[in-house]
């Protein structure tokens, strides 16, 4: 530790933090723009300038504590240099505020008020670059962009993609991708964690939200909604309730209320994804197949896949993801049971990743000769349909999911975060192997934030060696060694976010200021955690949906018609 004073005021810091860390024990607030901890630490907004008595003001957010250094954070000085820099962010920002995505959730506008800007004094440039609206989930606003370069760090420095970056120098700096290419034409995921770190409205997802408003108006259509596990984990943020409230019973409200014909769960999706997927794993195993076995569900890790490890395609199961699955199973079972022409059924699935309006649009994914999903809303496009219809979210009454289809386990609730497919798969791969249940549900092994985690499971015999990664720079990492053979394993999960789903890149967007407090990866994890606790069955074999799914139509779990509906293939 190190003792300095900051505003007169003593303070005990751990050597090498900084003055914004040491500020923050003392209490003392200092403003940051471009500063996202862990992410994005470059001092380059300069608004957390302080006075340590160099001969300029310095970034509190790159600064070193020393000991007996003295640092003033609020001076007349301080005050102006703040104010000068970000009149100068302002004059060349696009100021349609009122119209912008961000409005009321802007970090930009929330400074300028904090900081009491009353006027700018500068008369800037009204900026007028293309939009890059081209990729089917994320569209790209130079007019709003403030160069904190947040995006390029987590695009870069995360998961490894880097494909934006500063261009130019000085006052024409711009964020772009190499010859300015629309970012459909880069090896871009469609993660959409470059939108979920921008403080302002510079990026956002490709919106459907006016299509599903006119499927849901147009009476030929049987407009069915399927929630994705993590949505309901963070929808409730949307209304201001507290991070880590579930809020499953409200949404299936909402939707209701919205006017979908019928609400389902991909969580009944994802406990058929584990019995296709734990079979394939099985006979993999069984029959000197192609190991490891990795995950398929994580639309951004497949397209990463494709682009970085295209010798691994074979390793990919060939599930379909369980929004596909769900899709497929709505347009042939569902359709067939209820004498409805597929044709007349519109799929939207809510989802809390960007990358899943990419997926839907996959043209192999397409099993009954109409596309699985029809259209893919996040959960921030859900909760603006819910503002947009005036419905009362915080005051809904809980409802459940419709049957036949909405029926889940705990094991597909808990998709929805790092390590849940493998855990739920790890539950069910007992009974697959040898028809009884495993001795022990919860595998708290492969739970948590670390960036890559292993397990060793014994079956029947069979020690079955499990690999986790979240964040595609620690799959990169993790798959680097399995490629050059420094590790072995059998089954891999990939989930392309940091944290999985619940952190994706379409859900409620948090700012900085409480990013850089708390963990919205635990904390939303927590929510869904609980409701597998809480849930009567835990195993996704045991979902009587599920059974009824094989019973009456599929067959055996990776039969004809299975594969048919249900998998899928790659190439490079
Ligand atoms: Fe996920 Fe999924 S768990 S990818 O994270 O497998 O988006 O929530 O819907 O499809 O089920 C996302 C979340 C899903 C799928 C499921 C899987």
């Amino acid at each position: 530790f190190v003792t300095l004073t900051i505003d007169g005021i003593e303070v005990k810091a751990p050597a090498g933090s900084t003055v914004l860390e040491a500020a923050k024990l003392a209490g003392i607030h200092i403003p940051t723009l471009c500063f996202l901890k862990g992410i994005n630490e470059i001092g380059a907004c300069r608004m957390c300038v302080v006075d340590v008595g160099a001969r300029s003001l310095q970034a509190a957010c790159m600064y070193p504590v020393s000991e007996g250094l003295k640092v003033v954070t609020n001076s007349p000085e301080i005050r102006e240099s703040r104010k000068v820099t970000l009149e100068l962010i302002l004059s060349n920002h696009e100021k349609k505020c009122l119209s912008c995505v961000r409005s009321g959730n802007c970090e930009l506008q929330k400074l300028a008020r904090d900081l009491n800007i009353q006027e700018i004094r500068f008369e800037g440039e009204e900026p007028d670059y293309p939009v890059d609206d081209l990729s089917p989930s994320i569209v790209r606003d130079n007019n709003k962009c403030v160069l904190c370069r947040r995006c390029v760090s987590v695009c870069r420095d995360v998961q490894t993609v880097s494909v934006i970056d500063a261009v130019d120098r000085g006052y024409r700096t711009t964020v772009a991708s190499p010859f300015n290419m629309s970012l459909k034409d880069t090896p871009c995921v469609n993660c959409g964690q470059c939108i979920t770190v921008c403080p302002v409205g510079a990026l956002r997802e490709k919106s459907s939200v006016e299509r599903v408003w006119e499927a849901l108006a147009n009476k030929d259509l049987y407009v069915i909604a399927q929630t994705a596990p993590a949505v309901r984990a963070a929808l409730g943020e949307e209304f201001g309730l507290p991070i880590g409230t579930p809020v499953t019973g409200k949404m299936v409200s909402a939707l209701k209320k919205l006017k979908f014909d019928k609400v389902f769960d991909t969580d009944t999706a994802a406990d058929l994804t584990i019995m296709e997927e734990g079979t394939e794993l099985v006979n993999r195993i069984k029959n000197g197949g192609k190991l490891p076995l990795i995950t398929s569900c994580s639309p951004g890790w497949i397209k990463f896949c494709e682009h970085n490890f295209p010798d691994l395609l074979d390793n990919l199961s060939t599930c379909k993801s369980p929004q596909n699955m769900f899709g497929a199973m709505l347009k042939s079972y569902y359709a067939e049971k209820m004498g409805i022409d597929p044709s007349k059924i519109f799929v939207v699935s809510v989802m809390p990743c960007t990358a899943k309006k990419f997926e839907a649009r996959r043209p192999e994914l397409a099993a009954t000769g109409y596309p699985d999903v029809d259209e893919v809303i996040t959960t921030r496009e859900l909760a603006e349909m819910i503002r947009e219809a005036g419905i009362d979210f915080l005051n809904l009454k809980n409802e459940s999911f419709d049957d036949p289809m909405g029926e889940a386990s705990g094991a597909g609730v808990i998709f929805g975060a790092t390590g849940g497919v493998m855990e739920a798969a790890l539950r069910s791969v007992p009974y697959l192997l040898t028809g009884k249940d495993p001795d022990q549900i919860d595998i708290k092994a492969v739970r948590g934030e670390d960036g890559i985690k292993t397990a060793e499971v014994e079956v029947a015999g069979i020690r079955i060696k499990a690999a986790v990664a979240h964040g595609l720079g620690n799959a990169r990492k993790l798959l680097e060694k399995v490629r050059s053979g420094e590790e072995t394993y059998h089954f891999i999960e990939i989930m392309a976010c940091p944290g999985g789903c619940v952190t994706g890149g379409g859900q409620p967007i948090q700012p900085a200021s409480v990013r850089n407090e708390i963990d919205l990866r635990t904390e939303r994890a927590k929510a869904i955690y609980q409701e597998d606790a809480a849930s009567t069955i835990r195993l996704s074999h045991h979902n009587p949906a599920v059974q009824k799914f094989y019973e009456e139509y599929l067959g055996e779990p990776g039969g004809h018609k299975a594969h048919h509906l249900l998998h899928t293939h790659y190439t490079a």
